[in-house]
């Protein structure tokens, strides 16, 4: 898969060289690449924002330095995701929807965000353009969310984990509850017990308070997940 993402603050995504996914990148299984978009201003001053139309406070990303970039790294095969506060809210189902696209690139925005036309313009032209928001509250732009993105959807993609163990789990547990809670040693901790039934080696057991132990989560900590499984 290739990943390209765009920024006025290119070293905002620094962290993707890193662990995992940046593993992955240097295997080569992943391919990315972080773009000033600076590079596809015109003018002295490398202006990328210009004040709103409408009136209103901050500034507007300009659709012209954002269609020069998109237009030089966009190819047949392109999603477009633009992280917004504004978007459908980004999911492990929507990870699973996109780890096996060619290629993603993100658009990040920053101030007030990127012109409306951006996104009409590609979605009229026929690419994918995916409106994304990593949930309800306000950040700055939209780095932190194409590195969440990207790590969520880079895991799934065939390589990048080290352990294949860790998404088997992941596709067949589902069940649309919480984890329960895991411990290793030592056995007592600050006068805190590991419960009986973990070393008790019974597997049926454990199996079953770990059952319990998460519909006792979901229940008191997701009760949106809660009321969607119904007890
Ligand atoms: C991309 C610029 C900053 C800040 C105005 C007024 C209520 C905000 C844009 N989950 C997520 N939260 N925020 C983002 C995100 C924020 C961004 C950009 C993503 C580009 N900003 C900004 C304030 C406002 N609004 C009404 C909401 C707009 C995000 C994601 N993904």
């Amino acid at each position: 898969m290739r990943i390209d993402i765009v920024s006025v603050f290119p070293e905002y995504l620094a962290p993707l060289q890193l662990s995992l996914i940046g593993k992955a990148a240097t295997a080569g299984v992943l391919d990315i690449a972080v773009h000033d978009l600076r590079n596809w201003t015109t003018d002295k001053h490398r202006t990328v924002d210009d004040t709103p139309f409408g009136g209103g406070a901050g500034m507007v990303m300009k659709p012209d330095v954002w269609g020069r970039a998109i237009d030089d790294l966009a190819t047949e095969d392109t999603v477009l995701v633009l992280p917004t506060p504004s978007g459908e809210v980004f999911t492990q189902g929507i990870a699973e929807s996109l780890k096996a696209e060619q290629h993603l690139l993100f658009a990040c925005g920053r101030y007030e965000g990127i012109d409306a036309r951006v996104a009409e313009h590609y979605a009229a032209s026929g690419m994918t353009v995916r409106e994304l928001s990593l949930g309800d509250y306000v950040l700055n732009g939209g780095e932190v969310a194409a590195l969440v993105m990207v790590e969520a959807i880079g895991r799934l993609v065939p390589g990048v984990i080290g352990n294949p163990e860790s998404l088997v789990e992941e596709s067949h547990g589902p069940d649309g509850l919480l984890e329960y809670p895991v411990y290793t040693k030592p056995p007592q901790w600050r006068g805190l017990n590991v419960p009986d039934v973990l070393l008790s080696g019974h597997h049926a057991k454990v199996a079953q308070w770990r059952q319990q132990q998460a519909r006792e989560r979901t229940a008191a900590r997701r009760p949106d997940l809660w009321a969607k499984i119904q007890g």
